[in-house]
């Protein structure tokens, strides 16, 4: 766990703790004998505090946080770390997050390497810095400063950590020990952050805190709370007022549901039942078909990441629009202070578009984003057989064909996978990976693998109409449809959503989608709201008329056509009209989504429920303070959920049934996560 020499007269304390150096009792524990030891010591003048392995520290162990505490806590290490009498230094590397940074405040002084990044996040895990963060840094960097780390988790570059005031020396990564050695035998005396005066309160302080204070994040107001403290209350005092917010977190409900995020979202990309050593094929270049919107933005993952990608397409017009389109992304991810302009020009040299299918040839990975067609997707395949290299993997992006039949097109159906991107491409974290019947095992593991490369959470799915997050959505929106035709209002049926805290509601996602998607294209073909609106040119946002009018793309308004529409249609299908609650809304669109999900895990199709709450999270924006849509079904428990289906039945349609897992639920009360 740790690791203690000395060096002249200066001790060197080393963290080891692998993989993160995470902060966990028994290490704290550690520590405190080892500043005890150096403090005792004669022949030691200061003490290092530095870490093995790629980084300083992720900070306390979020394993430990359900045990009870009933050893040394890490403030009590990081009080005894202020009080030693010898100068302590943290010598920085790599990430320095949580309770390590705070770790690195209570040290006298503190030295960076070039590449390190020092942050708070515990605010995304639904805390604060429970350890003096919020007193400490405050003193050190003023209140501005300290407001952006602290409610938002934001990290800064050691350069930025040095101009604040954060860190006092900056070295060359490989160079950090000698200089910290150095820099060590030339200190006199200690400087303790606690005895620095409280922060003055800047004019503009409510102005900085307001945005923070419009969060959906308990955290955040906590933040903001014990950030006062640090200007009102002296240091001690401050430190009670830290403490005591951050075990009211603890306890919180959004904490638990924000750490079970953290956690599932590195789960998701195990696949269960794997041999622990697979082999992954080598992905040195990347070929994509298509330069529409979806496969630019997937070609930007990949050139981004380094990858060299072969972008083709079978006209010069499209392929040229693509390529002017992911030029556009990287300038103006330039303009925003996202990427570097020597970034920009990396990724962009790596672009080679290409009108020439045989340059796929060269390509590990093929990755085609093409009209949702099967037989366009079947003679892909066909063309990608007969010339992809011998261990080249084969993908589709399709967002709901059956991955089978298109391997079905090749001799090869152990390469062929679905990767389904989410748009836009090179936003959305998520990428769902789809296993076919034969897909093999090191085509999954270098898929999950070759998707983390480039920033992403893959989630594996099993093969059906939808995968994980389309399937579940698709009764979502009949019975938006349906509710419509009933009597609901448009905003009446959305609001139910957004109060919820999703982004936007069933109709505000089709519109953002498209009215079209699917449209057969027969305008006198009208066979539902949708092929009515469509026939009407109401496409959705990209027409600026779909369910609402965008005339004010900042005010959409829901649209009168769009009721007449439903009123035609309800007139022709003797619908009566009726005052429908939010309570039914709430059934049927979002307790729908439940029982789909249920019988998503009861066909394998997910690995786990954690994945499925992955989804609906970094693929639709599912509140990530309410754990995901089982986390939160089961913190609304599953007997209201399905006493909300039977109650309303009839609406599902005669092929309807509650998943006879959550029956099972039901009966022996349980739910999709066991509170332990
Ligand atoms: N505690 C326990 N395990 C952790 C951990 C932590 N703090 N951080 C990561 N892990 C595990 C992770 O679950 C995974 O496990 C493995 O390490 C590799 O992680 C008092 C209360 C450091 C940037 O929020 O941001 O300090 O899946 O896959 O992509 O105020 O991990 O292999 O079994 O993410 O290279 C605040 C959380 C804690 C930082 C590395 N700290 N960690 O990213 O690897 S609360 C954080 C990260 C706190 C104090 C408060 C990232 C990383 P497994 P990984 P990575």
């Amino acid at each position: 766990m740790i690791t203690y020499a000395q060096t002249d007269a200066i001790a060197q304390i080393v963290i080891d703790n692998p993989p993160v150096n995470a902060l966990g009792v028994s290490l704290v524990g550690e520590l405190l004998d080892a500043i005890a030891r150096a403090e005792q010591d004669g022949k030691v003048s200061a003490i290092l505090i530095r870490a093995a392995g790629r980084l300083f520290s992720a900070g306390a162990d979020i394993n430990e946080f359900k045990k009870p505490e009933d050893a040394p806590r890490l403030p009590t290490l990081i009080d005894r770390i202020e009080s030693c009498s010898k100068p302590v230094i943290a010598v920085i590397h790599g990430q320095c997050l949580g309770g390590g940074l705070e770790l690195a405040l209570g040290c006298h002084y503190r030295i960076a390497a070039r590449n390190a990044n020092l942050a708070l996040p515990e605010v995304q895990l639904g805390l604060l810095p429970g350890a003096g963060g919020t007193q400490r840094l405050p003193r050190l960097i003023g209140m501005n400063a300290a407001i952006n780390m602290i409610a938002t988790g934001t990290g800064v570059s050691a350069e930025k950590a040095l101009s604040l005031g954060l860190v006092d020396r900056l070295a060359d990564d490989d160079a950090v020990i000698v200089e910290a050695l150095e820099f060590a035998g030339s200190l006199t005396g200690v400087r303790r952050t606690c005895d620095l005066p409280p922060p003055a309160i800047p004019s503009d302080l409510d102005a900085h805190l307001a945005p923070h204070l419009q969060s959906h994040f308990d955290s955040v107001q906590a933040c903001a709370a014990a950030i006062h403290a640090a200007a009102e209350l002296p240091f001690m005092e401050g430190m009670a007022r830290e403490a005591a917010l951050f075990e009211e977190l603890l306890q919180s409900d959004q904490a638990r549901a924000l750490q079970h995020v953290f956690f599932a979202e590195r789960k998701a990309a195990k696949i269960e039942g794997l041999p622990a050593k697979i082999e992954r094929h080598s992905v040195e270049r990347v070929g994509v078909i298509g330069a529409g919107t979806m496969g630019s933005g997937i070609a930007i993952n990949f050139l981004l990441a380094g990858i060299p990608v072969t972008l083709v397409e079978t006209n010069a017009a499209p392929l040229q629009r693509g390529a002017d389109g992911i030029a556009r992304i990287l300038a103006t991810s330039v303009s925003k202070g996202r990427l570097t302009e020597d970034q920009r020009a990396k990724a962009t040299d790596l672009l080679n578009p290409s009108l020439a299918f045989d340059d796929l040839g060269q390509c590990d990975l093929i990755i085609e984003a093409v009209f949702e067609d099967m037989s366009v997707k079947l003679d892909i395949f066909r063309r990608l057989d007969a010339l992809a290299k011998p261990n080249a993997i084969l993908a589709s992006n399709t967002s709901f064909l059956d991955i089978n039949e298109m391997a079905s097109a090749t001799a090869r159906p152990e390469a062929v996978v679905g990767l389904h991107f989410f748009s836009p491409a090179n936003v959305m974290k998520l990428v769902e990976v789809i296993r076919g019947d034969q897909t093999s095992n090191e085509v999954l593991a270098t898929c999950m693998k070759i998707t983390q490369r480039i920033g992403k959470v893959p989630v594996l799915s099993g093969v059906c109409h939808g995968f994980i997050g389309n399937r579940m959505l698709l009764p979502r929106l009949e019975q938006a449809k349906q509710l419509l035709l009933e009597g609901a209002a448009i905003t009446q049926i959305d609001e139910v959503s957004t109060r919820l805290g999703l982004p936007m509601g069933p109709l505000q996602m089709i519109d953002l989608a498209g009215v079209d998607i699917g449209w057969h294209r027969d305008v006198n073909r009208i066979e539902n709201l949708n092929d009515a609106l469509c026939a009407r040119g109401r496409l959705g946002q990209k027409s600026s008329a779909g369910y609402y009018d965008y005339d004010d793309r900042r005010k959409p308004v829901p649209s009168t056509e769009v009721g007449s529409i439903v009123e035609q249609f309800r007139n022709d299908a003797a619908i009566e009209r009726r005052t429908i609650s939010d309570d039914e809304i709430i059934v049927r669109t979002v307790y729908v989504m439940i029982n789909e999900a249920a019988l998503i895990l009861e066909e394998g199709i997910a690995q786990r429920p954690s994945d499925i709450d992955v989804v609906w999270m970094l693929g639709f924006g599912w509140p990530r303070w309410t754990g995901g849509p089982l986390w939160w079904a089961s913190e609304v428990g599953v007997s209201s959920i399905v006493a909300g289906l039977e109650r309303y039945r009839s609406s599902f349609g005669p092929d309807f049934r509650i998943a006879s897992s959550l029956l099972k639920f039901e009966a022996d009360s349980q739910s999709f996560y066991s509170r332990g």
